[in-house]
């Protein structure tokens, strides 16, 4: 099926006409250069993106230069700056945060270079800065990872639930939107309350201090951690069982993401339930690239299709998450 998809790419690009001057491309000529800017390596699903987006380019016979800025804005401007100068043909990037960009897409909108948004998405007043936006629908990701809190304390017959949260990387989409949707939705239900809210950036190191500090001052009273992504949650674990609890027991813990780490540990009941956040982002991609290369309409904005896997459910065949 993947195969089939990208011979249709394939062809759709090499009977595409060049945009400059009409000439029909050889079978030698690059087909398509995508230039991608990633944001950093700091989760497995960052490296399951990175991954996913150059397993799909090869596939397709897409060329691809591949940046990464290593969770700096600064560093990441200049990647895409760098992609501009190479003049590839279509440029995507995973914004690290939501502000800062319009200074460098508009010179790549200046250059003709069309971009797409992967994963992450930005806050421009100029909608023409970028052609389309492909990635979860986070702000639904918080939704869910609520609703699930909500039916567990139904469940467990609780009438008080003191909730912690782990925030990802401050202003990014996914923290902003997840913590949102989360909040809106535990806004109705009086047993819910917030303890406290703290930035784990979404890496393993800050998701263990975060939980070693939250354990601290507030020792028995949390019941719940809701963290924005696995890493953290796996960082935070073993600092609540250092602290005398059993996480998935006395503390419940919803994460997001689906790696395989975290599903494993799911199953031997430490992880209540984890959204799916899925970084296979990258068959989209392509399929947005070659038609942006070809002057053809896209989407503008694209999500994948999630779910939720939860302590209540038999896993026992899910297939390999590969990230
Ligand atoms: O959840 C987290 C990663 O932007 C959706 O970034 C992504 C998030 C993902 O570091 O693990």
């Amino acid at each position: 099926m993947r195969k089939a998809v990208c011979l249709a790419l394939m062809l759709t690009v090499l009977l595409g006409l060049t945009g400059c001057g009409g000439k029909q491309e050889t079978a030698e000529e690059p087909k398509l250069l995508l230039g991608f800017s990633q944001l950093g390596s700091e989760s497995s699903f960052r490296i399951g993106n990175t991954k996913d987006i150059e397993e799909q380019a090869e596939a397709c016979g897409i060329s691809l230069m591949m940046k990464n800025a290593n969770q700096k804005q600064e560093k990441q401007i200049a990647d895409i700056r760098s992609l501009i100068a190479y003049r590839v043909d279509v440029i995507a990037f995973s914004p690290i945060v939501e502000e800062g960009w319009d200074t460098v897409l508009t010179e790549a909108k200046n250059a003709g270079i069309p971009v797409v948004l992967v994963d992450r998405t930005i806050q421009t007043r100029d909608d023409s800065l970028y052609a389309a936006q492909i990635g979860s629908d986070f702000y639904r990701e918080g939704v869910m990872a609520a609703e699930y809190l909500i039916r567990k304390a139904d469940q467990l017959g609780m009438d008080r639930v003191n909730i912690v949260e782990i925030r990802g990387t401050e202003n990014s989409t996914p923290m902003k939107q997840r913590q949102q949707g989360f909040m809106d939705t535990i806004a109705g239900d009086v047993r819910m309350r917030v303890l406290d809210s703290a930035d784990g950036d979404f890496l393993r190191s800050r998701g263990a201090e975060c939980m070693r500090e939250m354990l601290k001052t507030h020792g028995n009273q949390i019941n719940a951690v809701f963290s924005h992504n696995d890493e953290m949650t796996i960082g935070a674990l073993p600092e609540i069982e250092a602290a005398g609890y059993a996480p998935g027991k006395d503390i419940l813990l919803i994460s997001i993401d689906g790696g395989q780490d975290a599903i494993d540990i799911l199953k031997e009941g430490k992880i209540n339930c984890i959204v799916e956040c899925t970084p296979k982002l990258g068959s989209v991609l392509m399929e947005t690239a070659v038609k942006l290369k070809n002057g053809e309409a896209v989407e503008r904005v694209i999500h994948p299709e999630e779910r939720i896997f939860t302590d209540d459910e038999d896993l026992s065949l899910l297939a390999p998450r590969g990230y």
